[in-house]
C-alpha cells in the first residue's frame, strides 16, 4: 500500500497545476537549513493533499461551476551538493538509494554523456550558467493561477527570506511555466497533447487498459533493500528544454508526405505535414496513437480514455510499418519491442513538464526562425535515474540501432532505425536521421533515411533527490 502522507505529491497524483513556479537555490547556511526543513513540512504538499485537491477540481467540474478552485502546492528536493552542503558523508548515505552512481556524478557531470552540445572553449555544457554554477536544490509550487503560486511563495518566504542574508539559502534561478492557452490547452509547444502515458502504479492507480501497471518500487527509493531511510523518496530529473517551433514546423512542410498509404492519392500539403509529424512523435496532435490509426487522425480515439494507451506495437515488432521504431513513444516507451527480452518497469518514468515561454508570433512564424524563448521544463520521477531516465536518453532515444531486433527475428531487418527525431541526441559530426517515416517504403532497405536537423536544446538541468516527508523532519538524525 502506497504510503500517500508520506510522499510529497508531485512524485505519484501529480500537483495539480495550470502554472509552475521552479527555484534553483544555493544552500548558504547547511545547519540552518536542515532546521528550517521541519518549518517547511507544513507547506508541502503530500500525495494525499493532491489526491484530495483532483477530487475537489472533479466535484467543481461535475457542478458545472465556473473557473477554477484557487489552489497551490509545493515541493522541495536537492542534489547531490545540496546533500553535500548539509554535512551528508559517504559514509552517512551508505546503504542508502543516494548512493546511485548518476545522482552521486550530478547533471552537469552527465551532461556530455547524454551528447548534449559542449562549449568549445571548456567542454562544459552549453547550459545557461545558473544551472554551470551548480544547483543544491529545488522549490517548485504549482498551482491554478499566479496569485495562488505567489501567495504560496510568500508562505514559503517565511521559511526562507527572499533577502539571502535572513535566508539559510539563494535562490539562484526562477522559471515559471504555464499551460498554453485556449485549445492548446495540455498541448506542448509543437502542438502535440502530452501527458496521456504515465505508468500507472498497481494498488494505487484506477486500471485502465493498455501497459501493465508497474511496484511502486520503480518510482520510490528505498524499497530495494532493508533499513533505507530514503523509503518514500523519489529521483526527480530536471531538464530546461527549448524547443525550436516554426524551425519544426518548417521542416515539416519542407519534407511533408506526398501520397497516402493506402489509396497512393496526393494528400494536401497540411495532410502530408500532420502525417510526417505524426510519424516523429507516434501520435497525432489530437493524441490519438498511430499504432492504432496510422495513417489519419482519429479525434474520437483521442478522447477515448479507456483506448488511447492500449496498445504495445506487438502488431508490427517486426516493421516500421504504422509506426516507426524511432518514432518519440516508440523509443521512450518501447513497450513489446522490448517486453520481450524481459521486463521494462525500472525504465518508466513518471513525467511532469509543464510548456513555458510565449506563443510563437507572426514574425518568427514568417521567418521560420525562433527569437523568443519557449520549450519544456521537463520533469520526471523515478527509483534510478542511471536505469530510467539515463537508459531512456542514452541506451534508446539517441541509439540509432535500437531496437536491436534485426537479431531476433528471421530474416533480420536489414533497416537501421535512426534517432528519436524530438529529443535523439548524436556526438558531434554523426548524422541525426531516422528511417520509416514513410508509410510506403516503411520497410525498404534501399529507402533514403530522413535527416533531422535539431529541434529540442537542452539549456540545464538538474538530478534531485525528493525526500520523504518524514525525512524532512529527520535530517538532522541521520
Ligand atoms: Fe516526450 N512532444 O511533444 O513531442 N513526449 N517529449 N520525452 N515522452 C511524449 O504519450 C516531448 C522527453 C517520454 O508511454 C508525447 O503522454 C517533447 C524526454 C515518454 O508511450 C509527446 C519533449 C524524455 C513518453 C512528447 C519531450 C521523454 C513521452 C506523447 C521535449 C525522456 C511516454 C504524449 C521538449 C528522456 C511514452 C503521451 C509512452 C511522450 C513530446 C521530452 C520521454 C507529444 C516536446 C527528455 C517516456
Amino acid at each position: 500500500k502506497v504510503n500517500v502522507n508520506n510522499i510529497q505529491g508531485d512524485v505519484l497524483s501529480g500537483l495539480p497545476k495550470k502554472t509552475q513556479t521552479f527555484m534553483f537555490f544555493k544552500i548558504t547556511n547547511g545547519k540552518q537549513f536542515v532546521a528550517d526543513l521541519v518549518k517547511l513540512v507544513p507547506l508541502i504538499q503530500t500525495v494525499a493533499q493532491s489526491l484530495k485537491d483532483r477530487d475537489d477540481i472533479d466535484q467543481h467540474k461535475k457542478a458545472k461551476k465556473p473557473g477554477l478552485i484557487p489552489m497551490a502546492g509545493a515541493n522541495i528536493s536537492l542534489t547531490k551538493t545540496g546533500l553535500d552542503a548539509m554535512g551528508f558523508t559517504a559514509a552517512m548515505i551508505a546503504n542508502t538509494a543516494l548512493t546511485e552512481a548518476t545522482f552521486q556524478k550530478g547533471a552537469i557531470a552527465d551532461a556530455p554523456s547524454l551528447n548534449d552540445p559542449l562549449l568549445p572553449s571548456t567542454q562544459t555544457p552549453d547550459w545557461e550558467q545558473e544551472f554551470l554554477n551548480g544547483i543544491d536544490g529545488l522549490l517548485l509550487v504549482a498551482g491554478s493561477d499566479h496569485d495562488s503560486v505567489q501567495k504560496k511563495i510568500a508562505q514559503i518566504q517565511k521559511v526562507f527570506p527572499a533577502d539571502p542574508n535572513h535566508s539559510s539559502i539563494t535562490i539562484v534561478k526562477t522559471i515559471t511555466g504555464d499551460v498554453r492557452p485556449g485549445d492548446q490547452s495540455g498541448h506542448e509547444h509543437f502542438g502535440f497533447l502530452d501527458g496521456i502515458s504515465n505508468p500507472l502504479i498497481a494498488g494505487f492507480d484506477k486500471t485502465v487498459p493498455g501497459p501493465t501497471p508497474i511496484d511502486a518500487s520503480n518510482v520510490l527509493t528505498g524499497y530495494t533493500q532493508a533499513n533505507d531511510w530514503t523509503q518514500d523518496g523519489s529521483f526527480l530529473v530536471f531538464r530546461y528544454l527549448l524547443q525550436k517551433v516554426p524551425e519544426f514546423n518548417n521542416f515539416l512542410d519542407a519534407n511533408r508526405l506526398q501520397n497516402d498509404p493506402i489509396t497512393s492519392a496526393s494528400l494536401t500539403e497540411q495532410q502530408g505535414s500532420d502525417l510526417l509529424g505524426a510519424r516523429l512523435v507516434g501520435r497525432w496532435k489530437s493524441g490519438a496513437p498511430i499504432d492504432i490509426s496510422p495513417f489519419q487522425d482519429d479525434p474520437t480515439l483521442a478522447n477515448n480514455l479507456q483506448q488511447r494507451n492500449n496498445f504495445d506495437y506487438a502488431n508490427e515488432f517486426r516493421d516500421n510499418n504504422k509506426c516507426p521504431w524511432a518514432a518519440h513513444i516508440r523509443r521512450t516507451n518501447p513497450r513489446t519491442d522490448s517486453t520481450r527480452k524481459g521486463p521494462i518497469d525500472n525504465r518508466r518514468i513518471m513525467r511532469r513538464g509543464i510548456a513555458f515561454g510565449p506563443e510563437v508570433n507572426d514574425a518568427e512564424a514568417s521567418s521560420g526562425t525562433t527569437q523568443q524563448d519557449r520549450g519544456l521544463l521537463f520533469a520526471c520521477y523515478q527509483a534510478n535515474i542511471t536505469n530510467a531516465f539515463r537508459f531512456i536518453q542514452t541506451l534508446w532515444a539517441n541509439n540509432p540501432t535500437f531496437p536491436f531486433i534485426g537479431a531476433d527475428i528471421k530474416p533480420p531487418t536489414p533497416l537501421t532505425p535512426g534517432v528519436d527525431p524530438l529529443i535523439g541526441q548524436v556526438a558531434a559530426g554523426q548524422p541525426r536521421q531516422m528511417s520509416g517515416y514513410d508509410p510506403l517504403t516503411a520497410n525498404d532497405p534501399d529507402q533514403k533515411p530522413l535527416s533531422m536537423e535539431t529541434f529540442i536544446v537542452p539549456r540545464g538541468g538538474a538530478y534531485l533527490f525528493v525526500p520523504p516527508i518524514k525525512l524532512l523532519r529527520e535530517f538532522n538524525r541521520h
